[in-house]
């Protein structure tokens, strides 16, 4: 009885450690409805809703404001690489004036800077680039190298634009993880077998 407790509380234990394992690699998740105001540094962007059904999930993160046009996250732990997710979307000649369309070269950068560092370019997505011109497209961006810091912020910003309500694009459903080494389940399986192993030879030696 005492080894089959024992077995069971083992089991127990590794399946917590496996579920754990496993949840610990989203470190930010957005989807603006409403905004988590602790998680931005926002500049000329505000969220709006669905007034023209031009948004793709209930609120997103729209910018038509005048001068800098920006969002910027916290500093996280990126030490182990990541991944950076989003839905955009940039202003087209079928959208309305809530997407006014975005001329070429006022394009969206996706940067990051460490320790407080100058920004650097993940990504510049190009105003022009049919995947987000008129509709929403999704953008994975993986990143690695220089960008690995124990104090790594990310953010968006747009090159230029023509003014107040010119040349709109907005963001949603922003996810950020990072990498986890998730152990392989048989050495979880060889791990737990050593373990009931031991405690079944503790429990023969004792009765
Ligand atoms: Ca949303
Ligand atoms: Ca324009
Ligand atoms: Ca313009």
């Amino acid at each position: 009885m005492k080894f089959l407790n024992t077995a069971f509380i083992t089991l127990l234990l590794l399946t917590t450690v496996i579920v754990n394992v496993a949840n610990a690699g989203l470190i930010l998740e957005e989807d603006f409805d409403p905004i988590t105001s602790a998680n931005w540094t926002l500049s000329n962007g505000s969220v709006l809703g669905n007034p023209a059904s031009e948004f793709y999930s209930q609120n997103a993160l729209h910018f038509n404001g005048s001068g800098t046009r920006s969002a910027t996250t916290n500093s996280f732990d990126m030490t182990t690489g990541g991944m950076l997710s989003f839905m955009l979307k940039i202003g087209g000649s079928n959208d309305t004036a809530l997407f006014e369309d975005a001329d070429a070269g006022e394009d969206v950068l996706i940067q990051y800077a460490t320790n407080g560092g100058s920004w650097i370019n993940l990504v510049v997505i190009d105003t022009e680039d049919a995947i987000y011109k008129d509709t929403w497209g999704m953008v994975n961006l993986s990143f690695s190298g220089s960008a690995m810091t124990n104090n790594t912020k990310f953010q968006w910003i747009q090159a230029s634009h023509s003014g107040n309500n010119w040349d709109n694009w907005a963001i949603d459903n922003v996810s950020l993880s990072n990498n986890v080494n998730v152990p392989e389940p048989t050495t979880f399986a060889i791990f737990a077998l050593g373990i009931i192993g031991l405690a079944s030879r503790r429990f023969k030696k004792k009765s």
